[in-house]
């Protein structure tokens, strides 16, 4: 299957080297994908429904994503799939080139827009960039642009010009009327169809008038001014076939070096000035004649451009204007072309509708010029450079606000220079914004997450951030930003992200450490509340209760920062004033309790003084009752023993009477008795 181009409009015919951007990536991912990984990307094509097997079998990449294109599943402005594709055969790179194709292809305009308008200031018409101008410029990325301005007398096929070097047929509006139709500058840029990776700008100006009108004439200066001081290459756009007086055409190209310099402080007075200037491509339409014959042979076009040029003899005022143009010519266009093209049909309807007819319908001499003459321009390899460095994109846009603020002050002339110190300055200006943009994209995406971290890493990372930043912009415009003025300036803005960052990082830290010690410490509060340390030894279960709060604390609040620390430290201080109030409360209740138990215990000693009292007295009574009983039976005793002794007194005294009665017997016996008395 052949490579699908993007067939444009317009008779430069396309070539291999004018395929489009999405062409071009799928050619280029075909030849970096091994036969293995062509297999895998066949299966998945098959697998995910992607394309038919039977469709698919044999197909190179490039074909497969052609007939995914084909079937509208990727094109201009979507390659999601075929990223997704890249990025499962581990083709990072490659899927990311098909971002930037397709973020290309979505950038570009769509059609031509006004570059510059003009409005009346102090009773001036000043020249200003269409915001909407700025806005493509200024949000394009920053690319080397290859500008082509069309320009020469109104009314000559200058937009259809424009139209055919975008390769288009339509675009830029063509006049269908006498009247002139271009007003002012417009643009249109695109990828570039032959440069990779660089825009091609292609400028349509409004044209020349009457060169005998003074405010014509000052105004026609100025856009040629502005045409040559912005391109690369200048299209001097003519009708008709030269002859000796043709490149009076040219003739304003002599006031050029009245208007513009090299130097900023314009001491060159327009010296040197070539170096500067855009290649001369002086394209004349309609041509149907011949080149002259001369050294044998006809003339080249470019040798027949000298002879035109070349110095007249005499002094007429023609003469000299014509010496003066040819030599303004000569000295600033070291490069010049001339470029003849025939006529495009010899049938009025085609002429007046070039932007509408078929390509069939123009005369194929035309369509081989018209084709020759563009590829030439887009073949040059050529980009818009200021003092010998390239203008990206964004540079353009500073260099055109400097020329036109130039242009449009009556006391200044623009200088090559004074673009150059114009675009140093923007394009530093930009690439500082655009590495705070970046530095600041890194931040949310790799530093801010990890936030609250402790310093050190929260530093380091933002460090290799700044530090990327720096770097990228000393890459992108160190060129330009020759004593490091910008550098700084950036290290200096960087830094103090890094420190508002520091401060953020610590804000959150002490925020989640808040949170965290808030949590841990909520069962003790609740705790507190209940009153549940409002006891004895409430304050040593509250103490314990904390040493949980500090470890579970300092377990959730590990490596959250630098805050951890000083939030802990805080909250010391108000748990300290809890903790003693716990503390008091716990001594009180001690005290209190002690006090309640001396009581008691003197309530109690009292109580067993008074009940040994009474019973000492219990038992003196009782030792008395004892005494008393004793001595009683003591008594007793006695009088029992008195009488028993009396008893015994009696007893012994009866008995003695009977002793006595007895021995008186007993010897009344034996003293038998004497007239009747016991002698
Ligand atoms: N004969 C001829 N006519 C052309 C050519 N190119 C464009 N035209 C026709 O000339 C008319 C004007 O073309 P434009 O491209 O608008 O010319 P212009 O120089 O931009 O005109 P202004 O913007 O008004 O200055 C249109 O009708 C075109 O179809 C050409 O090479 N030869
Ligand atoms: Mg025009």
């Amino acid at each position: 299957m052949a490579i699908a181009m993007e067939v444009e409009e317009g008779y430069p015919q396309p070539t291999k080297v004018e395929l489009s951007l999405r062409n071009k990536l799928y050619i280029k991912i075909s030849e970096h994908l091994s036969e293995d990984e062509v297999k895998s990307l066949r299966q998945s094509m098959i697998t995910d429904n992607h394309i038919a097997r039977g469709r698919v079998e044999n197909a190179k990449p490039h074909e497969m994503f052609n007939m995914l294109e084909a079937d509208g599943k990727i094109g201009r402005e979507n390659l999601g799939l075929l990223k997704e594709l890249l990025k499962a055969l581990g083709k990072g790179t490659l899927a990311m080139e098909a971002e930037d194709v397709e973020e290309e292809e979505g950038r570009v305009m769509d059609g031509p827009i006004k570059l510059t308008s003009t409005r009346e200031v102090n009773n001036r018409r000043q020249i200003y960039i269409s915001p909407a101008a700025e806005k493509i410029l200024s949000s394009l990325p920053p690319r080397s642009v290859d500008v082509v301005s069309v320009v020469g007398p109104m009314r000559k096929g200058k937009s259809h010009m424009a139209n055919l070097l975008c390769k288009k047929k339509s675009g830029f509006p063509l006049g269908d009327d006498m009247e002139s139709k271009t007003k002012d500058f417009w643009f249109w840029i695109r990828p570039h169809p032959v440069q990779t990776g660089r825009y091609l700008m292609v400028v349509d100006t409004e044209g020349l008038g009457d060169y005998c009108d003074e405010e014509q004439r000052d105004k026609d200066t100025k856009y040629l001014v502005l045409a040559t001081l912005i391109s690369n290459h200048l299209v001097f756009n003519l009708q008709g076939n030269p002859d000796s007086g043709f490149v009076t055409n040219l003739r304003l190209m002599g006031d050029l070096a009245e208007r513009i310099r090299v130097q900023r402080d314009g001491g060159d007075e327009g010296q040197n000035l070539g170096q500067h200037f855009p290649e001369l491509w002086v394209a004349v339409q309609d041509t149907h004649l011949k080149t002259p014959q001369k050294y044998g042979r006809r003339l080249t076009p470019d040798e027949f451009l000298e002879l035109l040029l070349e110095h007249k003899d005499g002094h007429t005022t023609a003469i000299n204007s014509h010496n003066n143009m040819t030599s303004a010519v000569k000295a600033f266009f070291p490069k010049r072309h001339l470029r003849l093209i025939p006529a495009p049909s010899i049938n009025s309807d085609v002429l007046s509708n070039l932007g509408s007819v078929a390509d069939s319908a123009l005369q194929t001499e035309y369509k081989d010029a018209t084709g020759n003459f563009t590829r030439e321009i887009w073949n040059s390899g050529q980009v818009k450079r200021v003092n010998g460095e390239d203008v990206k994109t964004t540079g353009l846009l500073h260099i055109m606000r400097y020329y036109i603020d130039a242009i449009n002050d009556p006391n200044a002339m623009p200088s090559v220079l004074g673009a150059y110190e114009a675009m140093a300055e923007g394009e530093c200006r930009r690439a500082s914004e655009e590495q705070m943009k970046t530095f600041q994209k890194t931040v949310e995406e790799t530093v801010k997450p990890l936030m609250p971290t402790d310093e050190a890493t929260c530093n380091r990372r933002i460090q290799a951030a700044v530090d990327n930043a720096v770097a990228r912009m000393s890459a992108d415009v160190g060129k330009w930003d020759k004593d490091g003025t910008w550098k700084r300036r950036l290290q200096a803005k960087l830094n103090k992200e890094r420190l508002d960052l520091l401060n953020l990082n610590s804000a959150k830290s002490k925020d989640l450490c808040e949170t965290i010690l808030k949590k841990v410490d909520l069962p003790v509060r609740l705790k507190v509340g209940r009153g549940v340390y409002n006891g004895i030894g409430g304050f040593n279960t509250y103490a314990k209760d904390m040493e949980d709060v500090y470890r579970a604390y300092r377990q959730k609040a590990s490596g959250k920062g630098p805050a951890v620390e000083k939030v802990l430290e805080t909250f010391r201080a108000t748990e300290t004033t809890r903790r003693n109030a716990i503390m008091d409360t716990d001594k009180k209740l001690v005290e209190e309790d002690r006090r309640v138990k001396e009581e008691q215990r003197k309530k109690q000693e009292a109580k067993a003084a008074a009940e040994r009292a009474a019973e000492k007295e219990r038992l003196a009574r009782a030792e008395a009752a004892k005494a008393e009983a004793e001595r009683a039976a003591e008594e007793a005793k006695r009088r029992v023993a008195e009488v028993e002794a009396k008893r015994q007194e009696a007893l012994a005294e009866a008995a003695r009477q009977a002793q006595r009665a007895a021995e008186e017997r007993a010897r009344r016996k034996e003293r038998k008795y004497f007239l009747g008395i016991p002698y």
